[in-house]
C-alpha cells in the first residue's frame, strides 16, 4: 500500500488506544509488512524493530511457523467455549506452558489460567488471589498493594494497583488498595548496569503498610520484577527477595507481572528465574504468542489453585472469558515454544546481554542523555526534558528514529528499548549507532 492510498482512506473511525490521535493523524506512520527483525512501512521504508512491536514480538516477525499453525488451527477447529466444554489444544498448551513453567523444572506454578491480554491477566491474578484468601479462612484480606510507577493494563484492577498517575486520575478505583514507593532513584543509582545497588531497604514499605493497615487485611502485592511501561526501572539488589520475605512473614501472596519480563527478555526463561524470587502468581501475555495473536496466561502455583479449586462442589471461580484457549491463539502459543525452544531464545539474551549494555551504554555523554539502565535485552534511556514541554523531546527522538529508519518506544522522556530476542550483535550495534545519531540531531 503506498502513501498515497492510505490518504485517500479516511483515518477518522478508528479511535486509537494510547495515542495522541489528531497529531497522529496529521502525519501518520503506518506499517505495513514485517519480516524477522524489520517492519516496513506504506512507504516503503524499512525500520528496524528496537522495541519488538510493544516488548511481544520475541522471536522476530513473520515466523512462518506461528502463521501455519494458526491456519491449521482454524481450519480444523475456529473455535469452542471454554466454560463446561474444552478441546485439546487448550489442555495441550497449558501442559507445555507448565513445562517451561516461572522457576524452572519442579516449579510449582504449574496451573494456567488463560486470558487474552495483559490486563486481563492481571484483573484475572487479584481475583485469584482474593478467592485463595478466602478459601483457607482469610477472608478478611482483601486489600491489594501496588507499586508507585507500576503499570499493570488499564482494567480497573490494574489501574488500582498501578502507578502511573494519567492512567488512574480519571477514573474511580478499586476501594482499598495501596501502594509502595517506586525505586527509580537515578541520584543514587545512575546509569546502572544490571541492577542497581541501592534501595533494597524501599521494600520494608510493606512493613509500612502492613503496621498501618494490618496483614489480615492484605491479600496480594503485585509488582512488575523490572518495571517497563515506567521506563525500564530495575530493582535493586536485595530487593525482590525482601518483599518475598515479608510476603511470606504475613500470609500475602506475592504477584510478579511478567508481562513484559517473561519469556526470555532478561536472558532468563521470567524474572522469577532471573531474580531467584519465588512468586505464587506470574501473568503473562505478550511473547506468549510472539504477538501473533492477542492471548494472556497466568501461572498459578498450585498450592493456590487447589485451595481454590478444592471448595464445594461446582464452578469454582466465577471468572474466565469467551475467549479463554481460543483454539487459535492456543496453536500460535505451541508453536511458539516450539521456536523458543529450537532457537533457545529464551535464555539468549544472557549471551548477548553484555554486548547490549555496552552498546547501550555507550550513548553516555551525548546531548540530553542524563541516565541509561540495562538489563537483560531491556534498556531505559532518559533524556533531559525539554523546559516547559515534558516528553516532547523523546517523543521528537522516536519520530526521528522513526523516520530514519528504526522504531523505539518514548514513554515520558524515557526511550525503551527491547529488540527481539533473534537481535543479531550488529544490530545491536546498528541499535546503538543509529540512536546516537538520532541524539545529535535532537534540538
Ligand atoms: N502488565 C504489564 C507489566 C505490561 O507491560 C500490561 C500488563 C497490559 O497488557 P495488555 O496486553 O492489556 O496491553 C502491560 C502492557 C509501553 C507499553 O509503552 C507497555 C504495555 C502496553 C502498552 C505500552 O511500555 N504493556
Amino acid at each position: 500500500m503506498t502513501m498515497r492510498a492510505v490518504n485517500e482512506r479516511s483515518l477518522d473511525e478508528f479511535w486509537m488506544p494510547f495515542t495522541a490521535n489528531r497529531q497522529f493523524k496529521a502525519a501518520p506512520r503506518l506499517l505495513a509488512s514485517a519480516s524477522g527483525m524489520h517492519y516496513r512501512d506504506t512507504e516503503g521504508r524499512e525500520v528496524l524493530d528496537a522495541t519488538a512491536g510493544l516488548w511481544c514480538v520475541a522471536a522476530g516477525h513473520g515466523r512462518p511457523q506461528i502463521a501455519e499453525a494458526v491456519a491449521r488451527q482454524l481450519g480444523t477447529l475456529d473455535y469452542a467455549p471454554p466454560f463446561q466444554m474444552g478441546h485439546p489444544v487448550a489442555f495441550a498448551f497449558a501442559e507445555r506452558l507448565a513445562e517451561v513453567a516461572p522457576g524452572g523444572p519442579g516449579s510449582t506454578l504449574d496451573r494456567i489460567f488463560f486470558t487474552n491480554s495483559g490486563s486481563e491477566s492481571v484483573d484475572t491474578a487479584l481475583k485469584i488471589a482474593l478467592a485463595y484468601q478466602r478459601a483457607i479462612g482469610q477472608g478478611t484480606r482483601t486489600r491489594l498493594i501496588g507499586r508507585e510507577k507500576g503499570y499493570h493494563g488499564v482494567g480497573f484492577g490494574g489501574i488500582s494497583v498501578g502507578g502511573l498517575v494519567n492512567n488512574r486520575r480519571m477514573f474511580p478505583l478499586l476501594p482499598g488498595t495501596d501502594h509502595l514507593r517506586h525505586t527509580h532513584d537515578p541520584g543514587r543509582n545512575g546509569f546502572t548496569r544490571g541492577l542497581p545497588e541501592h534501595g533494597a531497604e524501599l521494600a520494608d514499605d510493606l512493613e509500612r503498610l502492613i503496621a498501618l493497615h494490618g496483614a489480615e487485611t492484605i491479600a496480594a502485592v503485585i509488582v512488575e520484577p523490572v518495571a517497563g511501561s515506567a521506563g525500564v526501572l530495575v530493582p535493586p539488589t536485595g530487593y525482590l527477595e525482601r518483599l518475598r520475605a515479608i510476603c511470606d512473614a504475613h500470609g500475602i501472596l506475592l504477584i510478579f507481572d511478567e508481562v513484559i519480563t517473561g519469556f526470555g527478555r532478561l536472558g532468563a526463561p521470567f524474572g522469577v528465574d532471573y531474580f531467584g524470587v519465588r512468586a505464587d502468581l506470574v501473568t503473562t501475555a505478550k511473547a506468549l504468542t510472539n504477538g501473533a495473536l492477542p492471548m494472556g496466561a497466568v501461572f498459578v502455583d498450585r498450592r493456590v489453585h487447589d485451595a481454590v479449586i478444592d471448595g464445594p462442589a461446582g464452578i469454582e471461580l466465577f471468572h474466565g472469558y469467551t475467549y479463554s484457549g481460543h483454539p487459535a491463539a492456543c496453536a500460535a502459543g505451541l508453536a511458539t515454544l516450539d521456536i523458543y525452544a529450537d532457537e533457545a531464545l529464551l535464555t539468549r539474551g544472557a549471551a548477548l546481554a553484555a554486548r547490549w549494555e555496552d552498546a547501550v551504554h555507550s550513548l553516555a555523554g551525548l546531548p540530553h542523555v542524563v541516565d541509561i539502565r540495562t538489563i537483560g535485552l531491556m534498556a531505559g534511556i532518559d533524556l533531559a526534558p525539554r523546559a516547559g514541554a515534558p516528553g516532547v523531546r523523546a517523543y521528537e527522538l522516536f519520530v526521528d528514529c522513526f523516520e530514519t529508519g528504526m522504531l523505539v518506544r518514548a514513554t515520558g522522556d524515557t526511550i525503551a528499548l527491547s529488540p527481539p530476542l533473534i537481535v543479531s550483535e550488529a544490530q545491536i550495534d546498528e541499535i546503538a549507532a543509529r540512536l546516537a545519531d538520532a541524539l545529535r540531531r535532537l534540538a
